[in-house]
């Protein structure tokens, strides 16, 4: 065989090897080594190349010819392998760096009114459903309004029935934080005439001692009617409307004979307890009633210091607790829990 025929064959032999190499190539790493083996510098066939000058000048064509069609060969082998892997990696990064732009399930919470609020809001509409008005009064209360219009002179002993938070204004122990919503009865009666149909809730204060049912900040509900002719028994039936309205028919209202300077007679009125329906439970202490207030018809002394006629006019007034209530209605065991603010508390209701 001459030099001739032998490098043909080699250049022959490397683009079939190389051929091969690079359809085996899995990745494009590999086929870049591949690559540089079978068409780089220190090729195979750049080498039958250079040994083209040791054969003879008649027979240095067909040598180069077998050389570029090899070279042709390995490199359209290449460049369709090249194509099929860069597609594959595209597809790959494609899935791999894909990036998730769905939005998971957003969760909406939907607040609702806080058990105190929502009590507040339907005593109101009860009584405003019986032709009642709201009225509204200061938080920051003067001595007349809190105690001397409603009866309870200085010194008066009835006074340390409420044990009173003082603010430091004014000549000493004149201006307090309200221990109950009452002075808004003196302020209503002092602002216009009767009839007068009113309840004003609102936050009270006192220097009580937190316990499950006391706490120094509570609400209340005041309640006045001052009309011609008003009696006892207009209290009782407004007392037992409102009871049956809020927590059913067959609720009783109970009235025990009570002592507050600005009515006479006072009454503590008490409904069944709604948890035991009156057999007795813990709730109520085994009595079979819960306590909600006090009332009683409007003493003519508070007329007098007012302005309205006692000859003319009579009247009735009740107060109770709200948060009470709530805790009766939804059966919070602490008072505590109404007043601290804690979200997984208000969102059980
Ligand atoms: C009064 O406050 C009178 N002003 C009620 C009244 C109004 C009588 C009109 C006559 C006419 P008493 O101190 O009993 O009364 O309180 C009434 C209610 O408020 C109690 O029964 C209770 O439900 C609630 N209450 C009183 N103190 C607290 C407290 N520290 N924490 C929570 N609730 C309280």
């Amino acid at each position: 065989m001459t030099v001739a025929n032998d490098l043909v064959e080699r250049a022959e032999s490397v683009a079939r090897e190389g051929a091969d190499a690079f359809s085996r190539a899995a990745a494009l790493d590999d086929l870049a080594d591949a690559e540089r083996r079978f068409l780089g510098k220190s090729s195979a066939l750049n080498e039958i190349r250079e040994a083209i000058k040791s054969v003879e000048g008649s027979e240095r064509a067909l040598v180069g010819k077998a050389v570029s069609g090899a070279r042709a060969e390995l490199e359209a082998a290449y460049a369709a392998r090249l194509e099929v892997l860069e597609a594959q990696a595209a597809t790959l990064s494609a899935t791999r760096d894909r990036l998730d732009l769905t939005l998971g399930p957003r969760e909406y919470v939907r607040g609702h009114l806080h058990p105190v609020t929502r009590i507040w809001r339907e005593l109101e509409d009860v009584f405003v459903g019986l032709g009642y008005k709201v009225a509204e009064g200061p938080e920051v209360e003067l001595d007349w309004y809190n105690f001397e219009a409603l009866n309870f002179p200085p010194g008066h002993p009835a006074r340390a029935m409420q044990d009173t938070l003082y603010v430091r204004l004014g000549a000493r122990e004149s201006v307090m934080l309200r221990t109950h919503t009452s002075p808004v009865q003196v302020r209503t009666m002092e602002s216009q005439p009767p009839p007068i149909y009113v309840v004003a809730p609102g936050r009270a204060f006192r220097r009580d001692t937190l316990d499950a049912r006391h706490s120094p900040v509570f609400h209340q509900i005041e309640g006045l009617a001052v009309d011609e002719g008003i009696t006892l028994g207009d209290l009782l039936g407004t007392i037992e409307a409102f009871i049956h309205a809020l927590f059913g028919s067959d609720i009783e209202a109970r009235f025990l004979p009570s002592f507050f300077p600005f009515t006479e007679p006072s009454v503590e009125f008490a409904m069944s307890c709604v948890f035991c329906r009156g057999a007795g439970c813990t709730v109520c202490s085994r009595t079979g009633w819960v306590e909600l207030g006090g009332a009683g018809m409007v003493d003519p002394n508070v007329f007098t210091a007012v302005g309205i006629d006692p000859e003319v006019y009579t009247g009735f007034a009740f107060g109770f607790g709200i948060d009470r209530v709530a805790q009766l209605l939804y059966g919070v065991d602490h008072i505590k829990n109404l007043w601290d603010g804690d979200v997984r508390f208000a969102r059980q209701f």
